[in-house]
C-alpha cells in the first residue's frame, strides 16, 4: 500500500517536471529560430550561447522549505517560477534588449514578471535581465501553461555571475567583506566594458554603413 502510494507520487512528480522540460524546449526553439533568422536577415548573430537547466528535485524541495511553501503541486506551481530556466548570453547590451523584445512580443508568450537588473543592478553588482514568461505546451491530455525563467545577459555579465556564483559556494554564502567589495568593483568594471564594447560596435557599424553608401 505505502509502496504503491510512493510510486504514484514519484510518477506524479516526474510528470510535473516533464511539463517544465517541455516548456523549456519551447523557449529554446523560439530562441534558436530567432537566432537563425536574425543571422540570415542581418548577417549578424546576436547570441553567444544559450544554456538551459531544469531545477533539481533537491533544490525544489530546498526552496519549498526555505520559503515555507505548501508542499503540494499546485502551490509549487504557483510559487516556484524558476523550475525551468533558459539563459541567453549575448555580445552586447543592445542585443539583450532586442532578444527580450523579440521573444516577449510573440503571441503565445505571456510575460508574468520582468526584473531588469541591468537598469537596476543588485547591491552586489549582479546584472541581467530576467523575465518569467508562460508558454502553452500541447499535451495528449490537454494544454498546460508553463512558466519559464529566461535570463538575458552579456558575456561580461555572464563571466561575472559565474565567478560570483563559484565564490559564493566556496564560502557557503559567508564571503569575506573584501572579496564582496572586489566583486562589486569587478561588476562595475564589467558594466563599463559593456558600454565601451557597445560604442565600438556602433562605430564599426557606422563606418561600414558609410562605406556601403559611398
Ligand atoms: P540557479 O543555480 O541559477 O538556479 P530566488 O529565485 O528566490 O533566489 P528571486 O528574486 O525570485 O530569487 O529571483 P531573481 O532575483 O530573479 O534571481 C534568481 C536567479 O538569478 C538565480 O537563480 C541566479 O541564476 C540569478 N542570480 C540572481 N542574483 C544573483 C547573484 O547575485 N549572483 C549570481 N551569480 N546569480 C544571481 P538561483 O536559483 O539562485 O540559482
Amino acid at each position: 500500500e505505502a509502496i504503491a502510494e510512493a510510486r504514484q507520487l514519484r510518477d506524479e512528480f516526474q510528470r510535473f517536471l516533464r511539463e517544465y522540460e517541455f516548456g523549456m524546449r519551447e523557449i529554446e526553439t523560439k530562441i534558436s529560430i530567432l537566432q537563425d533568422e536574425f543571422t540570415h536577415m542581418h548577417a549578424y548573430n546576436p547570441i553567444e550561447h544559450v544554456k538551459s537547466r531544469l531545477k533539481s528535485p533537491d533544490s525544489i524541495v530546498e526552496k519549498v522549505a526555505r520559503r515555507g511553501i505548501e508542499a503540494d503541486f499546485d502551490s509549487i506551481r504557483q510559487e516556484i517560477t524558476d523550475i525551468a530556466g533558459v539563459r541567453v548570453t549575448c555580445s552586447f547590451v543592445s542585443d539583450v534588449y532586442r532578444l527580450f523584445d523579440l521573444l516577449t512580443a510573440q503571441d503565445d508568450v505571456t510575460v508574468r514578471i520582468v526584473k531588469d537588473y541591468i537598469a537596476d543592478p543588485k547591491p552586489n553588482g549582479y546584472r541581467s535581465l530576467h523575465a518569467i514568461v508562460e508558454v502553452p505546451v500541447f499535451l495528449s491530455t490537454g494544454t498546460v501553461m508553463v512558466p519559464v525563467e529566461v535570463q538575458f545577459r552579456t558575456i561580461a555579465m555572464d563571466f561575472w555571475a559565474s565567478l560570483e556564483h563559484k565564490i559564493h559556494y566556496k564560502f557557503s554564502g559567508q564571503v569575506p567583506d573584501h572579496l564582496v567589495q572586489s566583486l562589486t568593483d569587478a561588476a562595475e568594471a564589467a558594466g563599463e566594458l559593456d558600454a565601451r564594447m557597445e560604442r565600438l560596435h556602433r562605430e564599426a557599424h557606422d563606418v561600414n554603413q558609410r562605406v556601403i553608401e559611398a
